[in-house]
């Protein structure tokens, strides 16, 4: 296969309209301050820029089965709790499956724009499979970015060779920074060929996460620190692990909540601990942000995942289709170069048109940035996207809601709650009750839903929540939408400050 000569340390001007600084939104608010450098390197990685998570993919090559420590929100035949939900790894491929499939991916899908290793054990406890894959892509095709996601365990011995294949963004996971935290965390590590315990093991993994963390920052890779909320373990203690890595250099912290369930067959899920409620995860999450950006998009991802955050395309592209398929790599390398281009040109416009007077987008802007006395409180407003950052899905299809707090500083998201899907297609929803008033408890704390289309049961049914549907916005930008709404609902005298004259949370 012939590929052009595509160079990614070259600034994206180079092959994309340039997303020049300025505003473009909330979202773009994170990005205003970072260097080119880093702008560079975010900007078209769907978890380390929010705003790239509506328009473009990852996916994870599955070629990690071993790992060299046990936590006990795991259990191996499930997938690596690092960077995954719950659920068994589909296939488990070889370096050169996965090469395969990533290619046949990125034909498929122009919106990949980054593989990730994440499992389903850790990439690093399997050196040999995760390098070959990386070194493969690395050739094959460069114009994707390079992403792994570990324990930590071994990481500072690694770093040389992980820094041959321009990785440029590693995730650690970090549960703790005090051993006596770590002990009810990890019941054991492998540790130079010996099986170490209790405190001594979360001992040595803190002091190796650590030092890994230090040694990528000097090396100007991005680190984003993922920690997993366990209540009554570290709810506390991780305000004091933000506070560390922060000062330590991570780009970005990503709390994501305890799953365990008893069928998972975990330590955690057997002896029955709880998983964070999302009012209890967006506290922490809020403690947690200061100057280092929080995210707050992670979908807890497979560790064969596929598609944009949220979606999960895996199944079109199993062993046998992969081998079935026929790629002109030429021209879907044009493709997801023609996609960039587009993406950047439309962000950049959105950005020229909210610094023109008259313009709604500024209008909407200049609007809640408006110095002024509190006008009303905040609300939380759940939308359905299927991406592109649109509201522009069906409420029936929606397998999971954004959720954003609208308030007079913005739109900002704060969250995503994960749904079944209940609607089996066509334009009547509401078949499923059961799975409905599962939806409707994962909405809980919203009082607005927008979609694209509902049906008129699930609309009563939401109604009688206290969440109200609204299906006036399809096909609007998101934040756009939330916002007015948000200004309908305070002109409804709906929005009334809980203190006169004070800010809302
Ligand atoms: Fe994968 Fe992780 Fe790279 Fe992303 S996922 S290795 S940084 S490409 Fe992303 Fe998925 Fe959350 Fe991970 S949404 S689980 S943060
Ligand atoms: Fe499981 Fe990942 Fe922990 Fe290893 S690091 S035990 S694969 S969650």
């Amino acid at each position: 296969m012939d590929f052009p000569a595509f160079d990614q340390t070259a600034p994206a001007s180079a092959h994309a309209s340039a997303c020049s600084a300025g505003s473009c939104g909330s979202t773009a608010a994170q990005m205003n301050g970072l260097s080119d450098e880093v702008r560079r390197k975010v900007q078209n990685h769907p978890c380390y820029s929010e705003e790239a998570h509506h328009h473009f993919a990852r996916m994870h090559a599955a070629v990690a089965p071993a790992c060299n420590i046990q936590c006990n929100y795991c259990n191996r035949k499930y997938d690596c709790s690092n960077e995954s939900r719950p659920g068994v790894v589909s296939e488990l491929l070889t370096p050169e499956q996965a090469i395969n499939k990533t290619l046949a991916v990125a034909a498929a899908i122009p919106q990949l724009s980054v593989l990730g290793i994440a499992g389903p054990g850790d990439p690093l406890a399997n050196p040999e499979r995760t390098f070959a894959t990386f070194r493969g892509l690395a050739e094959k095709a460069p114009d994707l970015k390079l992403c792994l996601s570990t324990n930590g365990l071994v990481l500072p011995e690694q770093i040389d060779e992980l820094a041959k294949y321009n990785i440029e963004h590693v995730t650690i996971t970090i549960n703790c920074v005090d051993p006596e935290v770590g002990a009810k965390i990890y019941p054991w590590i492998f540790w130079n060929n010996r099986r170490i315990r209790g405190r001594a093991a979360a001992k040595i993994l803190i002091a190796q996460q650590q030092k890994g963390l230090e040694m990528l920052v000097a090396r100007g890779i991005l680190v984003k620190v993922n920690s997993v909320l366990i209540p009554g373990v570290n709810d506390q203690h991780l305000r004091e692990v933000s506070r560390i890595v922060k000062a330590k250099g991570a780009f970005l912290h990503n709390v994501t909540p305890l799953i365990a369930e008893a069928e998972h067959g975990t330590f955690f899920g057997l002896m029955g601990q709880r998983s964070p409620r999302a009012d209890e995860l967006k506290a922490l999450q809020d403690d947690c942000a200061g100057d280092m950006a929080m995210m707050r998009h992670c979908r807890q991802c497979r560790a064969d995942a596929v598609g944009l955050l949220g979606e999960d395309r895996g199944a079109e592209f199993t062993l046998d289709k992969v081998a079935a398929m026929e790629i002109d790599h030429q021209a879907a390398l044009e493709r997801r170069l023609a996609l960039r281009a587009k993406v950047a040109a439309e962000l950049e416009s959105k950005r020229a048109r909210a610094a023109t007077p008259g313009d709604p987008a500024r209008q909407v802007i200049a609007w809640h940035r408006q110095p002024r006395a509190a006008l009303g409180r905040s609300v939380l407003i759940a939308v359905a996207s299927r991406g592109s950052g649109l509201i522009n899905e069906h409420f029936g299809h929606a397998r999971e809601f954004l959720v954003y707090e609208a308030s007079e500083a913005g739109a900002r998201l704060v969250g995503q709650r994960k749904t079944d899907l209940y609607c089996s297609g066509g334009e009547t929803c509401g078949d499923g009750e059961t799975v409905l008033d599962r939806t409707i408890r994962a909405l809980a704390g919203c009082e607005r839903v927008l979609c694209s289309k509902i049906g008129i049961e699930p609309w009563g049914r939401l109604e009688a929540a206290g969440i109200k549907p609204d299906g006036e916005h399809g096909m609007e930008p998101i934040e756009d939408a939330v916002m007015a709404v948000w200004r309908e609902m305070l002109a409804a005298g709906l929005l009334a400050t809980p203190v006169a004259g004070k800010r809302c949370a």
